[in-house]
């Protein structure tokens, strides 16, 4: 009777040891829950700007590639690259817009643009796109770039007080293809 209860207890905590390591096998293998539209940010971001995702900002897109990971939230982590950590529009989109909105005005004066071309080919640089802030309401537009062949893209403009900023890309890439690529919209 006696070595079978000592039997019993030790089944007892065979299992019990086994769910245990079951459990910190689970907890190890399931990854990070992503925050909302803030997936990587802070960590390892390089640069901090009103728009970084941590500073109450909500970015959508009108699409997104994400078959290869892309994700919209890259535009706001603070950071440029590695290469699939950024925005792609999807294929089908002839007319891909970036909106980032702010939970209170904020006052911005420049709005600098890492293109796909920072850390890819020169060809994946946006071509043509225009910048409006949403200012008491109103879309007020702040630049329209044409024929742009640079990977990084400075607009600079008088203070706007605002809680909205949209991109619209007219054409999305300097060599023609179809999709918008973009790692980093950072605003100052
Ligand atoms: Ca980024």
């Amino acid at each position: 009777m006696a070595s079978e209860s000592v039997r019993t207890l030790g089944g007892l905590w065979a299992v019990t040891l086994a769910l245990i390591a079951g459990g910190i096998v689970l907890v190890r293998w399931m990854p990070a829950p992503p925050r909302s539209g803030c997936p990587t940010a802070p960590k390892g971001a390089t640069m901090d700007h009103l728009a970084r995702c941590d500073h109450a900002v909500k970015v959508t897109a009108s699409s997104t590639d994400t078959g290869g990971g892309h994700d919209a939230a890259y535009l706001i982590d603070g950071r440029v690259g590695p290469e699939q950590e950024k925005w792609v529009s999807a294929d089908g989109d002839r007319a891909p817009v970036v909106e980032l909105e702010w939970d209170r005005p904020v006052k911005m004066t420049r709005v600098i643009l890492h293109h796909a071309g920072l850390r890819e080919e020169h060809g994946y640089d946006t071509r043509e796109f225009t910048l409006h802030a949403r200012v008491k309401g109103a879309w007020v537009e702040l630049a329209h770039v044409h024929n742009n062949v640079l990977h990084l893209t400075t607009h600079t403009f008088p203070e706007v007080l605002t809680d909205a900023l949209r991109l619209s890309i007219i054409s999305p890439a300097v060599n023609g293809n179809n999709r918008a690529r973009l790692f980093e919209l950072e605003v100052r």
